[in-house]
């Protein structure tokens, strides 16, 4: 079946359609879908603008209501999401299974936050004067959202978008519309009232401008690149729309010499390689302290070699492929890149086999100088880099452009915690790997990573609500 756009209600096709493949298998065609335009885009702006009223009056408790039946759908249909989820993005099926529960789960949570939304009642300096101080929705807000979560993403940020009585339209990723399609069918089917929720599939240079530049979006929270985000900021800062990105990372695991070395390689596998490293807050770059350094390697090889990679929806698959050709390539270059700046190349060859697989990458005896070491690569590939002590580690994992998430692993409470202190990261791991974070508590990062709020747990209010402050006189 189509995949079709919603817009005010209704299912729309289009003029053009694109066609979704899966990248273990280019040959297996997950779906056809409707790919809109600018046009269309007016459509959902106009009806998102015009729902926008009564949605935001509705009692907290309606749409709470609401956004809890969407999380009970999903977890229901859980199963059956993350077998759509891993043919289409290639992360295995016990991996997007759970990330289709995570989806189900930030419903429920933002259910409850739509009950919880609180403001301040102060005095004023002034006599007989109160200051309240409240939160509104901001209006409509437009969604753009990445392939490599194509349903928690789009859900963490609808969930308190819609919560906290704004409207959306979404424009999600080109190569994953159909982890978002299944979103856009359970919020219509849950009673979300038409227009509130609108799906707008396409190319992000037609669909994603266009709601940049309309004058009726009141805010943009973007997942992507950082040069797509570049765009993107241009375009807010000319019509000042309220802006969040959440972009690249270059995160650092540190492993220190006195660590628990099964522990170190457990993380470093899953940061680094898990979801075949396409994650912004996979760890790039492993800066392990040179008494460990030689162990360290070898156990990683040995681990890599035990790795299974293959076809996503088999049961023992570790691994899946890299989500299409155009990565591929990219991260392949990267391997090259890595033997011409000098470091010693573990793994990292295509598969001969059928669709986009790649063998995981160790680039060993890498300088935190070398490009492979400061440019996101967005693949299954990291950087190893010798450190002397604590101090150069430190220095070592905060010498980036970026700032989303990092790790350490010690055995040291006094490592750990300066660590924690001094990282010029969103998000710190202390013996984790740098991937993988809860939904209910904040996600974002520093520098070229993140701009303006954070996303998730009660923080996400601060990007979704604007606030008033009344005052009144009772003279
Ligand atoms: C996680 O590590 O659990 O695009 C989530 C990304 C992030 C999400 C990472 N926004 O990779």
């Amino acid at each position: 079946m189509d995949r079709l756009n919603l817009v005010d209600g209704q299912w729309r096709a289009a003029e053009a359609t694109g066609e979704n493949i899966s990248p273990a298998n280019p040959a297996d065609v997950v779906c056809a879908y409707a790919r809109g335009d600018a046009g269309l885009v007016d459509e959902a702006v106009a009806a998102a603008a015009r729902a926008f009223p009564a949605w935001a009056e509705a009692t907290p408790q309606f749409r709470a209501d609401i956004l809890d039946r969407v999380g009970s759908a999903i977890l229901a249909r859980a199963a059956e999401i993350g077998r759509i989820l891993a043919r289409e993005e290639g992360k295995t099926l016990a991996e997007a299974t759970g990330e289709a529960t995570r989806a189900g789960q930030l419903f429920k949570f933002y259910a409850g936050e739509a009950l919880r939304l609180a403001g301040d009642a102060i005095a004023s300096i002034r006599d007989k004067v109160d200051v309240e101080v409240t939160r509104e929705p901001l209006g409509v807000v437009g969604l753009i959202t990445p392939w490599n979560f194509p349903i928690a993403i789009p859900a963490w940020k609808a969930a308190p978008a819609l919560a906290f009585g704004n409207t959306v339209v979404m424009k999600p990723a080109d190569l994953t519309p159909a982890s978002a399609h299944v979103l856009a069918e359970v919020l219509a089917e849950a009673g979300c009232p038409p227009g509130v929720f609108n799906l707008v599939m396409g190319s992000g240079r037609v669909i994603g401008q266009a709601l940049v530049d309309h004058p009726d979006v009141a805010a943009i929270s973007f997942t992507g690149s950082e040069g797509v985000g570049q765009g993107i900021a241009e375009g807010c800062a000319r019509h000042r729309k309220k802006l969040q990105m959440e972009m690249g990372g270059k995160n650092p695991m540190v492993v220190m010499a006195d660590a628990d070395l099964d522990v170190a390689v457990a993380a470093c596998i899953n940061g680094a390689f898990f979801s075949t490293g396409q994650r912004c807050t996979a760890s790039s770059r492993l800066i392990v302290e040179a008494g460990i350094h030689d162990a360290f390697v070898d156990r990683m090889a040995v681990a890599m070699g035990q790795l299974t990679l293959g076809d996503p929806l088999e049961a023992d698959t570790q691994i899946g492929p890299v989500v299409s050709e155009a990565q591929l390539r990219g991260n392949l270059g990267y391997v090259d890149l890595a033997h011409e700046e000098g470091a010693e190349v573990i793994g990292g060859e295509r598969l001969d086999r059928a669709g986009f697989f790649q063998a995981p990458a160790l680039f060993v005896g890498a300088t935190n100088e070398m490009r492979v070491s400061r440019e996101e690569i967005f693949g299954p590939c990291a950087s190893v880099i010798k450190a002397d002590g604590f101090d150069h580690a430190l220095t070592l994992a905060n010498d980036t452009e970026f700032g989303l998430s990092s790790g350490i692993c010690t055995t040291s409470l006094r490592q750990a915690r300066e660590f924690k202190r001094r990282s010029a990261a969103g998000m710190v791991m202390v013996n984790l790997p740098t991937a993988g974070v809860d939904y209910h508590v904040p996600f974002g990062g520093r520098k070229a990573s993140s701009v303006g709020s954070r996303e998730q747990g009660r923080y996400a209010a601060e990007f979704y609500t604007s606030v008033k402050t009344a005052y009144t006189f009772a003279g």
